[in-house]
């Protein structure tokens, strides 16, 4: 699929950073099934690119996305949602390699909050609202909302949001660790790429691999994540960047990182 035969997201790119926006704002971005297609060959298309170093996950100012879509869900029954396996589109997105920063304004619900915790920075802002509304609707989450968003703000406001379906604002997602930060709603997707810039001018190997060491820690006992952690810093001294870092870094220059 090219990235022109798009529609229910957008992709662009400019310089190492590339960008998704999701496309469905008629209804506030609802994750049914062919954006969720669509996503994931983004993704794919991305994770080919040497050129694309850090990508910027997005909505609209309205909704990053309200969730899944519960049109598409609302008449299947078990056996469907077995066969339709929507949660390998999950683990693709899981898998992704390369640094993913969420972009969020307005509501991040449901699934919809589960796609902004899969990726591994949220900047938030002040309009945006988080929530598991499921048990609204009669379900609970299911793509990671009980463990990502307990492990992230903990058992007592993760149970409130859960069981009582309480949305938590921008402020109270950054105050239980939830965001790395909040910002006018004007200003909100110019500082999530401003921080991919960032990330992307790092070397894209060593990016890669720390990304894969932090997530580690998430279901790995400690000396296990360590030793994994211990395994890929040797492996960063087989890296052209890793020459020419410390080198950088002796001559008092700039390093001009390649990703080899
Ligand atoms: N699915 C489908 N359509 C939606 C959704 C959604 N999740 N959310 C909003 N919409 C639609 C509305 O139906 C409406 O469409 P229309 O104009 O045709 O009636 C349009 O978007 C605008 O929405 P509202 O008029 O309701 O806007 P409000 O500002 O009044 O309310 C809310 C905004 C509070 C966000 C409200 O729309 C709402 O409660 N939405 C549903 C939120 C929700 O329950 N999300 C959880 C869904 S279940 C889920 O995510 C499980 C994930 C499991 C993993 C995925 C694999 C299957």
């Amino acid at each position: 699929m090219a990235a022109d035969s798009f529609s229910a997201i957008k992709l662009s790119s400019e310089g190492y950073v590339a960008m998704i926006t999701l496309n469905r704002p008629d209804v506030l971005n609802a994750l049914n099934l062919q954006l969720m297609n669509e996503l994931v060959e983004a993704l794919d298309i991305l994770e080919a690119d040497d050129a694309v170093r850090c990508v910027v996950l997005t909505g609209n100012d309205r909704a990053f996305a309200a969730g899944a879509d519960i049109k598409e869900m609302a008449g299947a029954g078990a056996i469907d949602m077995l066969v339709r396996d929507q949660f390998a589109r999950w683990d693709r997105i899981r898998r992704f390699k390369k640094p993913l920063i969420a972009a969020v304004s307005g509501f991040a619900l449901g699934g919809g909050n589960e796609l902004a915790m899969l990726c591994d920075m949220i900047v938030a802002s002040e309009t945006a609202q988080f929530g598991q509304p499921e048990i609204n609707i009669g379900v609970m989450p299911g793509a990671g909302g009980t463990q990502r968003l307990t492990r992230a703000v903990g058992k007592a406001i993760a149970m409130e949001v859960v069981l009582a379906g309480r949305m938590l604002s921008a402020r109270e997602a950054l105050q239980h660790g939830l965001v790395n930060k909040v910002v006018p709603v004007e200003v909100c997707l110019e500082e999530a790429l401003r921080l991919a810039r960032t990330v992307a001018e790092k070397g894209p190997v060593a990016a890669q691999l720390a990304k894969e060491s932090v997530l580690k820690a998430f279901d790995a006992p400690l000396q296990e994540g360590l030793l994994h952690e211990r395994k890929n810093f040797y492996l960063l001294f087989a890296t052209e960047d890793q020459k020419e870092g410390m080198g950088a870094f002796i001559e008092k220059r700039k390093p001009e990182f390649r990703g080899k």
